[in-house]
């Protein structure tokens, strides 16, 4: 067996971020099967299945990374994070087409009627469990009972707008809100900018919604600007439902103070942001109902210009990117990154390191710049 990783480009390594994961690869019959393994290992395994599910995705990642089709099982049973398992899926779709165990999922009536409800937006795999467990099987079923279940506000928009809120949002549709958007903020508060980011921004052509991160060129700018651009947006009827995050960026200068809520959802940030359902116009093309419009899933998102590249690295994502980048970071680097900053622990007391674009951010963390459209892990 060959003990080198020469694979053309392949950078072997065990940070995402340190390779390109393009959208388009060439390895998508094996990491559509992780994706089933990854998903049945989030809802099935409660024990296990925070770990088994990353361990898929990052095997998923490394053939997303991959520069040509594997076609030899021993050209990547060295590579870090294909681990065995993983390397026994790929082996039963190299030598049989499919790999039964993804087979089994795929017939398995629990894990369809979980991964139905889990697309119920507010519905996370343990309510799924509980309602399943319940027997119910349809989203009729849980629209039927939502007062026996207790469904909390958005379990009841996610049921109602079911059909509207599992159809793939697209570009057009998000050039729409965005414009929306920024006609409104011109009124409020001219100047101000409304960039798509989230999948749109790393070159996907459709996503489950629609991520707006909005700025000004002046820092305290967008004080209480979320509030006033929402009331407006209500006021305008665009909005169907709400919940606002606002006030709890509390960054100081100097250090960032993890604060519980931080600790527990490390990967979130405390930037004021909007969780939205939004009524928005259809296009010509989708005259297949009665409605003129069709509800879709808004995130929109505040930040002041000084911590604006570090929001839009965070927002841009992936989310794997993000966890890759971050732990890179702290454990190669002493450096502790989130959406608000970056601050070098090497240093008593940190010391906050300013940046004012991407590429600023990367030559701190001494990584090559990777493009948005390659950070698709
Ligand atoms: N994000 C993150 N951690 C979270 C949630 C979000 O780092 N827990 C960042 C990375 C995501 C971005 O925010 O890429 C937007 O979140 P989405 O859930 O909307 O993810 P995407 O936009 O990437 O996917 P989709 O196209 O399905 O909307
Ligand atoms: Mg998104």
């Amino acid at each position: 067996a060959r003990s080198d990783i020469d694979h053309f480009s392949y950078q072997d390594t065990k940070y995402e971020c340190q390779r390109r994961t393009p959208l388009n690869h060439h390895n998508k019959k094996f990491t559509e099967a992780f994706e089933i393994l990854e998903k049945h290992a989030s809802y099935i395994d409660r024990e296990h299945g925070e770990s088994r599910a990353l361990a898929f995705r990052k095997a998923s990642c490394a053939l997303k990374s991959y520069p040509r089709e594997i076609t030899r099982i021993d050209e990547i049973s060295k590579i870090t994070h294909v681990g065995e398992h993983s390397l026994r899926v790929i082996t039963d779709i190299l030598e049989n087409g499919y790999s039964e165990e993804v087979q089994d999922i795929i017939s398995c009536e629990m894990f369809h009627v979980i991964e139905l409800f889990t697309g119920i937006y507010g519905c996370g795999p343990s309510t799924a469990h509980k309602w399943y467990s319940l027997g119910h099987r349809t989203t009729q079923d849980i629209k039927d009972n939502a007062e026996i279940l207790n469904l909390n506000v958005q379990q009841k928009y996610g049921v109602e707008f079911y059909d509207d809120l599992n159809a793939p949002v697209d570009m057009p549709d998000a050039l729409r809100i965005q414009r929306l958007v920024v006609e409104q903020l011109d009124l409020i508060q001219p100047s101000c900018s409304a960039e798509i980011v989230g999948g749109f921004g790393r070159g996907k052509q459709c996503g489950h919604d629609i991520d707006i991160l909005i700025s000004h060129p002046e820092e305290d700018k967008v004080e209480g600007l979320l509030v006033k651009l929402v009331n407006r947006l209500t006021t305008l009827g665009c909005m169907l439902h709400t919940a606002l995050s606002v006030g709890k960026n509390v960054v100081r200068k100097e250090t960032f103070v993890k604060t519980k809520a931080t600790q527990t959802r490390s990967t979130m940030d405390n930037l004021d942001r909007c969780f939205a359902i939004m009524k928005v116009e259809k296009s010509a093309t989708d005259n297949d109902s009665c409605n003129s419009w069709i509800a879709r899933r808004v995130d929109l998102i505040i930040t002041p210009s000084s911590q604006y590249a570090f929001s839009l690295l965070g927002w841009i994502g992936s989310k794997q990117f993000n966890r890759s980048l971050r732990l890179y970071a702290w454990k190669e680097m002493k450096i502790h990154l989130n959406s608000h900053g970056m601050w070098d622990h090497k240093l008593t007391p940190p010391k906050r390191i300013l940046a004012t674009d991407e590429e600023e951010i990367f030559k701190a963390l001494h990584l090559d710049f990777v493009e948005r459209k390659d950070r698709n892990c």
